[in-house]
């Protein structure tokens, strides 16, 4: 794999500045904000009056903690646009999550907040060894969903040549990255998965494409799945974080040159990590729920948002922002089975450890006799494997699962090509279990 560190002088200079100057940008930043929510919209001024809280309030970072939180449902009881801080004439974008209950999230941009959501995404794009004049296959669907239309505005800042093919046809995918001789791809991990079969398919070597580096997000992925990908592809694998609520991909990004977690571009949105059960804040290094808060966004200004995302703040490495940790899933995506709680990405661990299975998986939970079950329904490598082996590899899976993770489950090993392919954001886990 190719160095692709940038140059020290690339970089803003907020990027590798001092935590004095960070935390100072915050705090004049965060008072603004918190200002600028309260002034202009309803919710956030009755939020705060109801919690006995005003901006002036806020005197030190800490103070935050006093603030109230911000849910999903609190954005959904405002759709459409109840939330935004702006007249509506004065908003230049709108996205919106789609979500699964049906109702979508939507949120707004002013054009200063394009401006820097191009800024935030462009550093993301750099920091993962991307520079002027290379070329972007950008495979996150564009739309409503920020993950497209986010990461071109970011490419167009750094001055990158954009290839907006979005998700979806396949075959095309492949074909014009072999065509075009892109430098980097941007894409959900599990559908990078999805190309690099249509790389088996066409009878052609990923590992002699024209890729240097992925920039995978959207969902949660494990590095045992980073190795699976930069060994594919002979590529760097680099991981993008981000919410339509807070911004879109670019609000953290590795840096190539580390990948040792995410870089959160603290400048512009102020991390907490809470203990969900309680609210209270966490230390530095302590594991919980991610909470942002926006400080520069006009549009939409987020106070304390809960994501339901599970990590934990580390020091900054390659950058002096903090890191987040690789995401470990979403609150919402916990399974608790028979009293042990389990999350996708530690099937999708195990999962990587058995040679002779595919990297595809689905969760299946049943309720049969009043105990749950789980049923992890992957495939098998290659149509060669005999009945024999696929069923060690089963086997080897039930106990990977059982020794690291706790619980006994059944393992189904499918044909090639017969679990449910991603084109976005993978379906992990289909819950068959009675409504109650
Ligand atoms: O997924 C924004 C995005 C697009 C990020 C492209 C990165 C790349 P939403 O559709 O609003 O926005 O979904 C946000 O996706 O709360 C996480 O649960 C999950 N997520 C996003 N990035 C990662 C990541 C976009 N790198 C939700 N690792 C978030 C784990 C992620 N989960």
């Amino acid at each position: 794999m190719k160095d692709l560190t940038p140059q020290r002088e690339s970089l803003d200079p907020i990027e590798i500045a001092s935590r004095d100057e960070i935390t100072a940008l915050q705090l004049k930043r965060l008072k603004w904000s918190l200002r600028h929510a309260y002034d202009n919209v309803p919710f956030y001024r009755q939020s705060f009056d109801n919690a006995g809280i005003h901006p002036d309030d806020l005197r030190e970072l800490a103070d935050l903690a006093k603030f109230p939180f911000t849910v999903k449902t609190d954005l959904r009881d405002n759709y459409p646009f109840g939330m935004f801080a702006v007249p509506r004439d004065q908003i230049a974008r709108i996205h919106a999550s789609s979500g699964t209950t049906g109702q979508p999230t939507v949120v707004g941009y002013t054009k200063t907040d394009l401006e820097n959501w191009g800024d935030v995404v462009a550093r993301s794009l750099r920091a993962s060894g991307l520079k002027p004049g290379d070329m972007l296959h950008n495979a996150y669907g564009y739309g409503l969903f920020t993950g497209g239309l986010g990461i071109h505005l970011g490419a167009d800042k750094l001055g990158i040549s954009t290839v907006p093919i979005s998700g979806g046809m396949t075959p095309r995918q492949v074909r014009l990255i072999e065509d075009f001789k892109p430098n980097g791809i941007t894409v959900t991990p599990s559908y990078a998965l999805s190309i690099l079969d249509e790389y088996a398919r066409q009878g052609l070597d990923p590992r002699q494409s024209s890729l240097d580096v992925g920039i995978f997000g959207a969902e949660p992925w494990t590095n045992a799945m980073r190795l699976e990908i930069e060994q594919a592809f002979d590529m760097h694998a680099v991981d993008i974080y981000g919410l339509s609520e807070v911004m879109g991909p670019g609000v953290s990004c590795e840096c190539v040159e580390t990948k040792d977690g995410l870089h959160i571009w603290e400048d512009h949105f102020y991390p907490e990590v809470i203990n969900p059960e309680t609210g209270e804040p966490v230390a530095d290094g302590e594991k919980g729920e991610l909470v942002f808060t926006s400080l520069t966004k006009e549009a939409f200004p987020i106070i304390r948002y809960r994501t339901r995302d599970l990590t934990r703040l580390l020091a900054g490495t390659a950058r002096t922002m903090r890191r987040m940790e690789k995401i470990t899933g979403r609150s919402d995506d916990m399974i608790i089975l028979r009293g042990v709680n389990v999350f996708p990405t530690q099937i999708e661990e195990a999962l990587m450890g058995i040679p002779d299975l595919a990297p595809h998986f689905q969760i299946e939970l049943t309720k049969p006799d009043r105990m749950d079950q789980m049923r992890v329904i992957c495939e098998c490598i290659s149509g060669d494997l005999g009945v024999d082996a696929r069923t060690a590899a089963g086997a080897a899976l039930a106990s990977q699962i059982k020794e690291t993770v706790g619980i006994s489950v059944t393992i189904d090993v499918l044909d090639v090509g017969a679990v449910e392919r991603s084109e976005g954001k993978a379906v992990r886990i289909i819950d068959k279990r009675p409504k109650i």
